[in-house]
């Protein structure tokens, strides 16, 4: 099949699901045409059936605002008619499905029928999609697409309850590349940062408020009190600033590491004895999957969909959202010695179920599902 992605290029959860997605069906003998405003990320490695279209946004003084929804559905078009597209599939819903449809109907207007299918991320519901400026074009941009799914059945339920979506969604959550993310052994790296054989807490994110990094400084400075241990703060965006003078405050510095945005997160999983997430909402939670896939147990809130991959009291604990103490009190129990081990076990045999090799399936069994009934409705 022939593929078009669009997504963000950057280091967030939906870009890096997408990019990853491509690659496994770059792999699988597909060819996959990316359509970005920039080289994903991830996109690192060459492959015959990789393709990478960018989008070029001309400038123009009258511009306060570069009109790049423009420029991209123009681009989907120029990709989807060159290449003989089979179909688009669009990640994160804002702008991409409204620009999809666009080009959509360009094509239409050409004689090229091309089904689009939007993969509904997280926040592009659970938080932007929602706002009055954007919630009428979400909503038709969504129902207009020929395929929906959603990362988890959190998500799928969320998108009902606040869109008026008429369509099925399908559920297909987040996967792994076992290859990469696997515990590697690192013990120079993890004798570096704690000498005196410290439990080392990781947290990644993109340091946005609606991941809770004040619950991690907190959990954090409770949790040092109980035994010894070293946190490492890996990742960048708005909150870090206020994070970092936070720590200096609480005198924490000593034990307390801002690695910034690093691209080979799973080095410093492979050292990590416990993960935090205490994120307010969460449609899947992928990092925390990634912790899992390097032997890291999870200490998570128990919003959005994170239930539907923390296992309580096996990968890991829950705890209501802000609920400190509880997240102090689970992870001093997991990260006693007689305790960790088992739980490092639980956490690679449940990664091992979202396993890239068992997610690609499905989407493809979806992609071959949506081009046929979208044929049909052509006949
Ligand atoms: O908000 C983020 O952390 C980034 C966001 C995105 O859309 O790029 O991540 C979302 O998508 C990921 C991949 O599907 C999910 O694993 C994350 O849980 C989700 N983030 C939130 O819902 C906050």
């Amino acid at each position: 099949m022939k593929i078009g992605i669009v997504c963000y290029p950057t280091f967030g959860g939906s870009g890096v699901v997408a990019t990853e997605l491509g690659k496994a069906l770059a792999k699988a003998g597909h060819q996959v045409h990316f359509i970005t405003y920039s080289q994903p990320q991830r996109l690192d490695f060459f492959n015959e059936n990789l393709y990478y279209h960018e989008v070029n946004i001309p400038a123009y003084p009258l511009f306060q605002y570069p009109p790049y929804e423009s420029a991209l559905s123009s681009e989907m078009v120029h990709v989807a008619a060159d290449a003989g597209l089979d179909l688009l599939h669009v990640h994160y819903a804002i702008p991409h499905a409204s620009s999809a449809y666009l080009a959509k109907q360009i094509l239409a207007a050409q004689g090229i029928h091309i089904p689009v299918i939007t993969t509904l991320h997280g926040t592009d519901i659970t938080l932007v999609g929602k706002d009055p400026s954007y919630e009428p074009v979400v909503t038709f941009s969504i129902n207009q697409s020929d395929g929906i799914t959603a990362v988890s059945d959190s998500l799928r339920k969320d998108t009902y309850d606040h869109f008026a979506i008429t369509k099925d969604i399908e559920v297909i959550p987040n996967f792994i590349d076992l290859d990469r993310f696997n515990r590697q052994k690192k013990d120079h790296f993890k004798l570096a940062i704690c000498p005196n054989n410290e439990k080392l807490i990781v947290h990644t994110s993109n340091f946005r408020k609606v991941k809770r990094i004040d619950d991690v400084i907190m959990i954090f400075e409770k949790l040092r009190t109980l035994l010894p241990c070293k946190l490492l703060l890996v990742g960048d965006g708005p909150d870090r600033m206020r994070i970092e003078r936070l720590c200096k405050e609480l005198d924490m510095l000593s034990d307390v590491r801002f690695l910034g945005k690093l691209d080979a997160i799973e080095e410093v999983l492979s050292v990590a004895d416990l993960f935090l997430m205490p994120s307010e909402s969460e449609s899947f939670g992928l990092a925390a999957l990634e912790a899992l896939a390097c032997e890291v147990p999870i200490i998570t809130s128990n919003a959005g969909g994170l239930p539907e991959l923390n296992v309580h009291g096996v990968t890991g604990f829950l705890s209501d959202v802000g609920d400190v103490e509880d997240m102090v009190k689970h992870a001093a129990y997991i990260l006693d010695d007689e305790n960790l081990p088992t739980f490092k076990a639980n956490a690679l045999a449940r990664a091992r179920e979202f396993d890239v090799a068992k997610i690609l399936p499905h989407y493809e069994a979806y992609y071959e599902r949506v081009v046929e009934s979208s044929r049909a409705i052509e006949i």
